[in-house]
């Protein structure tokens, strides 16, 4: 396969994120533009692949796989919290509703809950965690996020054999109703669930993010026509803690469709590629001809947030199998927060995906402008 057509948008620029929070303490983001930049410098740099910008999608794909409300509230927070007059530069929330606090009450009445009026209220009720500041730009930036992703569908369904839609903000923490881990909108379920009403088809979804995709599991739990299937760190031990333990394996319909493989703190090329291998087994055995592929290199070595020690030549070789599924391919960008290797990572993955030699960059690495430097 040619380089493949990367869909990329400098409108993610606006979500200029600088701090998150981190158990309380302000530290400096690491969901940033440069990400996406030193991806898509690195792409350039590297020759043959041809940047393809988004087209606008409108609401309705969003709308089918998010709550109106999330919908609504991502585009009027910031609006709504500036009117707080508090000069801030970033909304986080402090209050959740989080399951103990209605224990004991009937589905009835939880049901009956609803949305506040504040904008803190309101913040908490469709967010997940503390560490996802929303910017000014943030609405615009997740929208386009989403066109990158659907525009990427559209080539594959138009027939390339594969694309890469450089999202960002990422996507697979949020859920039905719920923003959260720097994600706004799951581009990665959008894209598969659009993939999937305009195709018929089955559709699989491999997460190879660090993190449970626990937005992309959570929309598509009890559906039995799009397989999720990810690899990642032990819930027990990171980000998002609460899901990804593999004895979730889907209900109703869905029973059997999740496929979560975490691994412990540690896992190294080997028993990496081993979960991949089987992952591509279980993938294997569904019908449908497109895979959604939620791309994270947050299980890189030196990634700051990440815990496991896979190498750029692993990257390769993870694409290399992937594509030998023989399906045509969505891969969208997720996670990867080491971005001094951001670029090379994804040079490497997306090459293997292709069927080109990893040809890795000499040690002078890439320069400021992406391109390649002497050692
Ligand atoms: C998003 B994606 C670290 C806190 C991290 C959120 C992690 C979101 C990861 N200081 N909490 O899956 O890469
Ligand atoms: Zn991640």
């Amino acid at each position: 396969m040619p380089p493949m057509k990367v869909v990329y948008t400098p409108r993610h620029l606006v979500h200029d994120v600088t701090y998150e929070t981190y158990l309380g303490v302000q530290v400096p983001a690491n969901e940033v533009a440069e990400r996406a930049e030193r991806i898509r410098a690195a792409l350039e740099a590297d020759g043959g692949s041809e940047l393809v910008e988004p087209t606008e999608h409108g609401e309705a794909p969003i709308l089918a796989v998010h709550d109106a409300g999330l919908v609504r509230f991502v585009g009027e927070a910031w609006a709504a919290a500036r009117r707080e007059n508090l000069g801030r530069t970033a909304l986080i929330a402090d209050t959740y509703p989080v399951r103990a606090m209605f224990e004991g009450m009937s589905e009835a009445a939880i049901a009956r809950l609803r949305e506040p009026r504040a904008v803190g209220g309101r913040t908490g009720w469709w967010g997940l965690d503390s560490s996802n500041p929303l910017v000014p730009g943030t609405a615009e930036a997740a929208r386009w996020a989403v066109d990158v992703a659907l525009t990427t569908a559209d080539l594959v369904l138009a027939g390339e054999a594969a694309a890469y839609g450089l999202c960002r903000p990422p996507g697979h923490h949020a859920g039905r109703s719920m923003a959260g881990g720097y994600c706004f909108f799951n581009n990665a379920a959008i894209a598969a669930e659009d993939i999937t009403t305009r195709t018929g088809e089955r559709v699989a979804i491999l997460d190879v993010d660090i993190h449970h995709g626990n937005g992309t599991q959570q929309i598509f739990w009890r559906r039995g026509d799009v397989l999720y299937a990810s690899i990642h760190a032990d819930p027990a031990d990171l980000y998002p803690f609460f899901v990804g333990y593999a004895d979730e394996t889907g209900e109703g319909e869905g029973e059997g469709a999740t496929f979560n493989q975490p691994l412990p703190a540690g896992t190294g090329d080997a028993a990496y590629l081993d979960a991949v291998d089987r992952a591509l087994d279980r993938i294997a055995g569904t019908s449908g001809s497109i895979v959604v592929v939620s791309l994270g290199f947050d299980t890189f070595a030196q990634d700051p947030i990440g815990t496991f020690a896979v190498t750029t030549a692993a990257y390769h070789e993870i694409g290399r199998r992937v594509a030998a599924l023989g399906r045509r391919l969505v891969i969208l960008q997720e996670g990867g927060y080491h971005r001094p290797s951001l670029g090379e990572n994804a040079r490497a993955w997306l090459r293997g995906a292709e069927g080109r030699p990893h040809d890795p960059i000499p040690a002078g690495g890439f320069g400021p402008d992406g391109a390649r430097m002497p050692a």
